[in-house]
C-alpha cells in the first residue's frame, strides 16, 4: 500500500514537473461519452435536435404508460433528446421532487440510450441549510455553508455521493454506462435558486461547481458531459462568463429562456443566442438552448413562426422544451393530440433541419 502510494506520488511529481501550465485533470470519460462529445460537434451541420423534459414519464392525462410520449403521439417520433431531473436523489429518496420513482427514471434513461437518443439531467436539489427546496432563496449563506469549512460541507459531500451512485448506476444490461449531459447549478444568473446571482459571490459559485465536479470524478462518474446554463440575464459575453468555472470543466454552453410575451421572448432569445454563439465559437464549445418554451403554447404557430426562425441560423446541437405536467393545470411545453399547436408542431417536425430520434439514432455513440 505504502509503496504504491509512493510510486503514484513520484509519478505525479514527475508529471507535474515535466508539463507546465497543466490544466486540472479532466474526467477520464467512457468511450461512449467521448464519442458523444465528438458527435455532438457534428450535429449542427445537419440540424438542431429537439428535446423534451420528462417526455416518456407522463403527459397530459396519463402517467407511466409504456412507450407513451406526448411528442410521439403528435408527430410519430420520439424527441432526439430527453431531459430528466434528479432533485431529491441527494436525500436518498425513492422518488424525485416531481414524484417519479428514480428506478423508473433510470429505466427511461437507459431506454432512450438504447434507442439511440440523448439524455440530459438537471438537479433541482433541496436547500441544504434550511431544508427548503431549490427555490428557497431567503438565506445568502447557503453556498458558503457547503464549501470546505462550511457547516454543511460534510453533509453536502454525502449528497454528491448519493448523486454519484445514481449516475454510476445508469448502465445497460451489459454494463455499459449511459452517457448523459449533466447540467448542474443552472439559471444561476437569476436569484430564484439558492445558488443564484444574489445568493453567492462569483468565486463561491465557481468553487461550488469545481467541488461538485471533483467529487463526481473521485467517485468514478465517467459518463458525463457538463453543461453550463445561465438564464437570459447576461447582456454581454463578459456577463455570460462572469461565473464560468472554466473550459476544462464545461463541455456544452447553453441558456434557459421562456416566453412570457412574444416581444420579450424575441428580444431575450435573440440577445442570448448572439452571446451564446460568440462565446461558443471563442471557446470551441457545443452550444444548445438547454430549456425553453411557452407555457400551454397558446400560439397555434409557435413552433414554425416563433421558435424556429429564432434558432435556425445558429449552430445549436439541441433545443429542449420543458415538461408536460400531469399534476398542474396548463403547465406544459410540448403539444399533445388536439392541442392548439399540434398541427404546427408536425410542420416543425417535417422540416428536415429539426432532428428527432429517427434522425440521430445510430449517430451519437460510435
Ligand atoms: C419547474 C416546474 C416545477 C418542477 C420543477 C422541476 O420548472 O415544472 O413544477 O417541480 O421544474 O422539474
Amino acid at each position: 500500500m505504502k509503496k504504491i502510494n509512493w510510486i503514484v506520488g513520484a509519478l505525479a511529481f514527475i508529471m507535474g514537473t515535466t508539463s507546465c501550465n497543466q490544466a486540472p485533470a479532466q474526467f477520464e470519460r467512457t468511450p461512449e461519452t467521448e464519442a458523444l462529445l465528438a458527435n455532438l460537434k457534428q450535429i449542427p451541420s445537419t440540424g438542431i435536435m429537439y428535446g423534451h423534459h420528462d417526455d416518456p414519464l407522463y403527459g397530459i392525462g396519463w402517467e407511466g404508460d409504456p412507450g407513451r410520449s406526448d411528442v410521439k403521439s403528435v408527430c410519430g417520433d420520439y424527441p432526439a433528446v430527453m431531459s430528466f431531473d434528479v432533485g431529491h436523489i441527494e436525500l436518498g429518496k425513492k422518488q424525485s421532487l416531481d414524484n417519479i420513482d428514480f428506478d423508473i427514471i433510470r429505466n427511461e434513461i437507459i431506454a432512450q440510450y438504447e434507442r439511440g437518443g440523448l439524455n440530459t439531467i438537471s438537479w433541482h436539489l433541496d436547500n441544504p441549510l434550511t431544508g427548503g427546496d431549490s427555490w428557497d432563496n431567503n438565506d445568502s449563506t447557503v453556498v458558503a455553508s457547503v464549501l470546505p469549512g462550511g457547516v454543511n460541507h460534510v453533509m453536502f459531500m454525502q449528497w454528491v455521493d448519493n448523486l454519484s451512485d445514481y449516475l454510476n448506476s445508469l448502465q445497460t444490461a451489459d454494463g455499459t454506462k449511459v452517457p448523459v449531459i449533466f447540467r448542474p447549478w443552472h439559471e444561476h444568473t437569476g436569484s430564484w435558486f439558492w445558488w443564484g446571482q444574489d445568493l453567492c459571490s462569483d468565486q463561491e459559485y465557481k468553487d461550488l461547481w469545481l467541488m461538485t465536479y471533483d467529487r463526481l470524478k473521485q467517485n468514478g462518474v465517467n459518463n458525463l458531459l457538463f453543461a453550463y446554463s445561465p438564464g437570459i440575464e447576461p447582456t454581454t459575453a463578459e456577463e455570460y462568463l462572469m461565473r464560468y468555472p472554466g473550459n476544462d470543466v464545461v463541455d456544452i454552453l447553453g441558456f434557459d429562456a421562456y416566453e412570457y410575451s412574444r416581444e420579450q421572448y424575441l428580444e431575450s432569445m435573440s440577445r442570448s443566442l448572439r452571446i451564446l454563439d460568440e462565446v461558443g465559437k471563442a471557446n470551441d464549445k457545443i452550444i444548445a438552448v438547454t430549456e425553453t418554451g411557452f407555457e400551454a403554447i397558446p400560439d397555434s404557430t409557435w413552433w414554425t413562426e416563433t421558435l424556429y426562425p429564432l434558432i435556425e441560423s445558429y449552430p445549436l446541437a439541441f433545443v429542449v422544451t420543458w415538461r408536460n405536467a400531469r399534476e398542474i393545470d396548463n403547465h406544459y411545453y410540448a403539444p399533445y393530440p388536439g392541442q392548439v399547436s399540434a398541427d404546427n408542431f408536425v410542420e416543425y417536425y417535417n422540416n428536415p433541419r429539426n432532428l428527432f430520434l429517427t434522425d440521430i439514432s445510430g449517430k451519437l455513440y460510435n
